[in-house]
């Protein structure tokens, strides 16, 4: 016990040493990111292609996408004309700052606006490492069920954005969003949250033009 906490003390700050090395790296190119985190299957790529297409053209897209394995998500992003780099952390359950590092520089950064971080489908894992981007966004889908924020509290606590996704899906899936928001309300209270669908684009439009005010005034 003595000798353990330390260490997991050493590798966070290592960590956040590099994170910040990104941030610095992103602010000096001007260019916005956004660390989209998920459970496997929540819609994280779809939501991507979409806001591409809700976007129209107001802002110019990059994409890294994290894995434990394959370039599937990548190339996705590639055949909708996206500059898309993949990570494969070989196991690792989320993304770190230094897989970040590696990623950015492969990026033709001088002519992106904004960085969209796909993250390791995982509930847990990624809401215990800063990468370095602007800001941290959770998308919960509705097939998950309602009860995700008393269950994964950690990653509903260090969001700034929630996206519900799948809201085509509610007419067909048990799911009480009273309840589901309660639950929101009392770990990130007033958390700027959007409810869209990634098949249907409902809902895409209100996100699209909250991100295209939040990249402008943020200098990205
Ligand atoms: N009905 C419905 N299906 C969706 C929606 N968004 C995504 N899907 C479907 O959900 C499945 C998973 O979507 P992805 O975008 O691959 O999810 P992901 O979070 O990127 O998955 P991983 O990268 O594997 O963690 C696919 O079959 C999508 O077509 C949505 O809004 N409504
Ligand atoms: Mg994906």
């Amino acid at each position: 016990m003595t000798t353990r906490i330390p260490i997991v003390e050493n590798i966070l700050s290592a960590n956040d040493r590099m994170a910040a090395r990104n941030r610095d790296l992103l602010d000096q190119a001007g260019v916005y990111s956004i660390n989209i985190m998920a459970s496997p299957g929540a819609g994280k790529t779809s939501l991507i292609l979409k806001t591409l297409e809700a976007l129209n053209g107001r802002l110019k897209l990059g994409v890294i996408e994290g894995d434990l394995a394959t370039s599937i998500d990548a190339e996705k992003a590639a055949a909708a004309g996206l500059p898309a780099v993949q990570i494969n952390t070989g196991g690792d359950c989320h993304l770190d700052a230094a897989m970040l590092a590696d990623a950015l520089p492969t990026l033709p950064l001088e002519d992106i606006d904004l960085v969209l971080v796909e993250n390791v489908g995982n509930l847990i894992c990624p809401a215990n490492f800063q990468i370095g981007t602007h800001l941290n966004v959770l998308v919960a889908s509705i097939p998950e069920g309602d009860d995700k924020p008393y269950k994964y509290p950690g990653m509903y606590r260090g969001v700034q954005v929630l996206i519900i996704n799948k809201i085509d899906l509610l007419p067909y899936v048990p799911f009480n969003m009273d309840y589901f928001k309660r639950g929101v309300e009392i770990l990130n209270p007033g958390v700027v949250t959007f409810a869209v669908s990634s098949k249907t684009g409902e809902g895409m439009d209100e996100w699209a033009d909250w991100l295209v005010e939040r990249v402008k005034n943020n200098g990205g």
